[in-house]
């Protein structure tokens, strides 16, 4: 239920933000010096109110979430040494690998037997077991368990992955798994496009263009996706924009995308955080809320943009509702990726604590399918009552 809302750019104190206040108040695309700006203002009051009025005018009060759970049923990635950002991966014979039976992956989604839980969020690690027959078998036990439950699950890298080793071709992989019940592709993978820090971070990851182009080919089959941006590490402010230009780009041509996140990087348990010297957190509440802002501003063909409580607090992103941002990560239920990052959130939220921190920002609460159709909206006072 979008609704009108003025723009008062006297409210800027920095001067040049004011010129890019005066492109957002016309609708004028920002350019890649535009979001350079806005990613280096000390004026971040002010980026937040020029992401506050594109998002009222798209989504006015409204903040949507999904009822989901995350299932990892792989930990074993041969990435797992090239990958330093990443805490969640083992080598196969490492302590703490594992790969689930397809019984164990039932067993865990079992949730969705209460009909609460309407989305499956399912990613791993690249496991030479894990091909296309196992997420085949798996996809179509789920559905047949659970028909109602949306699958989004594998990442453009997974599917890459499963491709090499079933010697197909990734549209083939896209088909034979849309066949069996995958609905939506989730949106990691993606790190930074930038080649300097892919080498740095995820050397040997599946490369930017062609991550672009697995979400390209899955859009092309009408299977649509999310992206994300791992921020908070060695990347530089042109790093960012350019990554957030290429998505764009994708958008502009393809309009697959439901959905941008941007993840702050956590330093615990990583090659990269002790090579970096963090512990804890790498990001900031600034530089969180600016980036969730950013891309509200910069990616002006995104309907969503999401922020993920699980990395930068239930309370940031609260806050960050009043930064351009109209999506919540849901329930998830067990998450696992950020918690062994050293994450200190919960590893679930109920659906009171979702709608308390919804409607203490002032805003109305609406549960969501996951092709962002409202399912429910939560009226503080018909709840009480
Ligand atoms: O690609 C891994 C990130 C991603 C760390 O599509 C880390 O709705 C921080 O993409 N610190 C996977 N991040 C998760 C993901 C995601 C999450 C929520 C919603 C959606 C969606 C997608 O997690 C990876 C990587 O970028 N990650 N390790 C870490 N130490």
């Amino acid at each position: 239920m979008p609704q009108s809302s003025s723009l008062n750019l006297d409210k800027i104190t920095d001067r040049n933000l004011r010129a890019v206040g005066e492109k957002v108040a016309t609708g004028n695309r920002l350019s890649n010096q535009d979001a350079e700006l806005l990613f280096s203002t000390p004026d971040l009051l002010g980026v937040g109110m020029l992401a506050d009025y594109v998002n009222r005018r798209k989504h006015g009060d409204i903040v949507t979430f999904a009822a989901n759970q995350h299932i990892n049923p792989t930990n074993v990635c041969y990435l797992r040494k090239t990958c330093v950002f990443c805490s969640f991966a083992r080598l196969p014979k490492e302590e703490g690998a594992y790969h689930y039976t397809l019984d164990q992956v039932f067993a865990e989604a079992e949730t969705a037997a209460t009909g609460l839980t309407k989305e499956f969020h399912i990613v791993g690690g690249l496991d030479m077991k894990a091909g296309l027959q196992y997420y085949s078998e798996m996809f179509r036990g789920l559905k047949a368990r659970y028909p109602h439950v949306h699958i989004k699950a594998l990442t453009a890298v997974e599917i890459a992955h499963i491709a090499r080793i079933d010697k197909m071709s990734v549209e083939d992989v896209l088909r034979t798994l849309h066949e069996a019940g995958l609905d939506t592709l989730p949106g990691g993978g993606a790190e930074v496009f930038g080649r300097g820090v892919r080498m740095a971070i995820a050397d040997k990851k599946l490369a930017a263009e062609d991550w672009i182009e697995v979400h390209r080919t899955a859009h092309r089959l009408g299977i649509r996706s999310n992206c994300t941006m791992l921020y908070g590490h060695v990347e530089t402010i042109q790093d960012r924009v350019e990554h957030l230009r290429m998505l764009r780009d994708l958008q502009d041509e393809s309009g697959g995308f439901l959905a941008y996140i941007p993840l702050a990087y956590h330093p615990d348990n990583n090659e990269l955080g002790v090579e970096l010297g963090r512990q804890g957190t790498a990001t900031t509440g600034f530089d969180d809320l600016r980036n969730l802002a950013v891309a509200r501003l910069f990616l002006d063909n995104f309907d969503h943009i999401k922020t993920h409580w699980i990395m930068v607090t239930p309370f940031l992103s609260q806050t960050s509702l009043a930064f351009g941002v109209n999506d919540l990560e849901g329930t998830v239920v067990r998450e696992k990726i950020y918690h062994e990052a050293g994450a200190h959130t919960a590893q679930g939220l109920s659906l009171a604590e979702i709608l308390d921190l919804i409607w203490s920002a002032g805003k109305i609460p609406a549960e969501r399918d996951s092709f962002y159709n409202i399912l429910r909206v939560f009226e503080r006072d018909a709840v009480a009552a």
